[in-house]
């Protein structure tokens, strides 16, 4: 049974703000966080069903990542860890929604394909009157069609997270209320976290593994210094600079680096940006990464040096460096990472498969695949195709690209602005557990017993439930040093196409419909033709429109041979688009 009365009493304490719409987006919801804790409550009662339905731990991450202080957001992990199923969305967006008739008839035709004699009732109802009838005839609905036996089911448990932004506390205690108005589900607060610390735990929970944060640095560093350990002798890594200047966007990133910084042996880090500043404002992955700029309180004095900077909530990374005399930067970006891993997991495979290929009893033909967006350099799928991996595209959001690289034995996924990870199929970690004891028998120390060791290293130091700047930054520097390059030589692997990216306001951004990965627009017609006639004026030219998941924009994006050109068809995109 729903705890009714529990239920009632919070709800009837978060009302909707009045004309607010709210959609489950690329990452959740977000608006300021002033419109948010009728969202958060209900978001909260979401995550408690899907913990009953799933028998599972599910995360609840209160963070509005790249976007400005005053903004928040929430979203939800599921059992493996990653994004919430697609098929609840709509279900979260008709419960955030749902205290107007109309969202409550779509969610009812959701459910049961309704009758317009229903139609007629649920319309003739008054807003303010029905609200509380219409949340719980909603949940109600809901369990129902989702087949959630809540009569014996074992009371769920939701493992609640939020980023330093000071709206997360109220949020907070409305999520909390959602979460145990039903039955005495559990809301487990984990404290003050990055995004993939909350992501990591749900799945280290649901798989038995103790989910503190404590464990999550340990199986962090004890994988990246087994990496170091088997660094190829010689002189080259040597040369790799040993210290590194991190932007942490003032969030919880820098902060969490900032303690751990002392653990890490031979690399010194500078963490600028801890909190001390405003979240997200001049600095971050986000900002990095669009203008090309220095981040606050980097500076000429910085040339040259290796650089990485994470976002609000620590799940994008990318690198940079400072021009000379300049407050420039030259980026080094997701697709970059991407590109560093590649090669280096593609390396391993090949020195695991071992002088006799094929030969031995025990061999295992694992697949490596890498996944990108349709805002991927051009460069960078050229490089990766000469390098003969395979490349897949999807729609932007990390749930599609997740989703595609858990096809392959090794799947690496890396949107351009840094978000990404390595995923391991279970099938060949288990392979690669057994090969590594044989192979610590037979050959220990051969280069094909220490690949198994980086590769089941890299396993448990990258984080497998989303992408994770911090993981992503101790893989990056231990491949750097094992490679021997310094940023600049990474750098050079490919030189980037210029690029834009520009956005427009527009009345309804969902109007926009697009298929083939984002890259064509199917509604309104007319407008790909439009934007096809000016990419063919410019050589090299690429362009392509989307709606964003996470603001009210359109977004546009251009490549060309020259900057000039890249953003003169941006321009001309966004005049085709107002
Ligand atoms: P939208 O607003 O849907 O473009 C942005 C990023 C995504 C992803 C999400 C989640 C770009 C162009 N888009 O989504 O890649 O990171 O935010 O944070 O960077
Ligand atoms: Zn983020």
């Amino acid at each position: 049974q729903l705890q009714q009365s529990a239920l009632l009493n919070a709800a009837s304490r978060f009302p909707i703000p009045a004309g607010a719409k709210f959609s489950y987006g690329t990452s959740g919801f977000r608006a300021d966080a002033s419109l948010l804790e009728s969202t958060l409550f209900r978001v909260g009662i979401l995550a408690a069903l899907r913990s009953i339905q799933t028998r599972s731990v599910i995360g609840l991450m209160i963070t509005a990542s790249h976007n400005q202080v005053s903004d928040n957001g929430v979203k939800l992990a599921d059992p493996s860890g990653g994004m919430l199923t697609q098929s609840w969305e709509p279900f979260a967006d008709t419960l955030a929604n749902a205290s107007d008739p109309h969202s409550l008839l779509q969610f009812l035709e959701l459910c049961f394909c309704l009758t317009c004699s229903i139609h007629v009732e649920v319309s003739v109802l008054v807003e303010s009157e029905i609200f509380f009838c219409l949340l719980k005839q909603l949940l109600g609905d809901f369990i129902k069609k989702e087949n959630i036996i809540l009569e014996g089911a074992p009371a769920g448990e939701v493992l609640l997270g939020r980023d330093t932004r000071p709206s997360g506390e109220t949020l907070h205690e409305a999520a909390k209320q959602g979460i145990t108005s039903i039955m005495g589900t559990t809301a487990s607060d984990m404290g003050i976290l990055t995004t993939p610390q909350l992501h990591w735990m749900v799945r280290a929970k649901n798989k038995g593994i103790e989910a503190t944060e404590l464990n999550y640095y340990n199986q962090m560093l004890t994988s990246f210094r087994c990496l170091l350990d088997y660094i190829p002798q010689g002189d080259s890594s040597k040369n790799v600079s040993d210290k590194l200047i991190v932007d942490g966007a003032d969030g919880v990133g820098g902060a969490k680096l900032e303690n751990l910084k002392t653990l890490l042996g031979y690399l010194t880090i500078d963490v600028r940006n801890c909190g001390e500043g405003v979240l997200n404002e001049g600095v971050g992955a986000d900002y990095v990464q669009k203008e090309k700029m220095v981040p606050r309180n980097f500076g000429p004095a910085d040339a040259g040096m290796r650089c990485a900077s994470l976002d609000g909530d620590a799940d994008r990374l990318v690198y940079f460096y400072v021009i000379s005399n300049s407050n420039k930067i030259d980026l080094v970006d997701g697709d970059k990472i991407l590109s560093l891993f590649a090669l280096f997991l593609k390396e391993q495979l090949f020195l695991l498969n071992g002088p006799e290929d094929g030969k031995t009893n025990n061999s295992y033909k694992a697949s490596l695949g890498v996944v990108q967006t349709a805002y991927a350099n051009g460069a960078s799928t050229d490089y990766l195709k000469q390098m003969r991996l395979e490349v897949v595209m999807t729609p932007t959001g990390v749930k599609h690209l997740h989703e595609k690289a858990a096809d392959y034995d090794i799947g690496i996924y890396f949107e351009a602005n840094g978000h990404g990870t390595v995923l391991f199929s279970d099938a060949f970690l288990s392979w690669l557990e057994i090969k590594n004891q044989e192979l610590s028998s037979t050959s220990k120390d051969s280069d094909q017993h220490k690949a198994a060791l980086r590769l089941l290293a890299v396993s448990r130091l990258i984080n497998q439930a989303v992408g994770d700047a911090l993981s992503g930054l101790f893989l990056v520097e231990a491949i750097l040093k094992h490679m021997g390059w310094s940023i600049h030589k990474w750098n050079e692997l490919y030189q980037d196409l210029p690029s834009r990216q520009l956005k427009v306001k527009v009345v309804d951004r969902t109007a926009v419909i697009t298929a083939n990965a984002e890259t064509k627009v199917v509604s309104p017609t007319g407008i790909q033709e439009a934007i096809d006639a000016e990419t063919d004026k410019y050589p090299k030219g690429r362009c392509f429109i989307r709606p964003s998941g996470t603001e009210d924009v359109v977004r546009v994006y251009a490549e060309a041979s020259n900057q000039e050109s890249a953003d003169d068809l941006a321009k001309s995109v966004v005049r085709l688009v107002e």
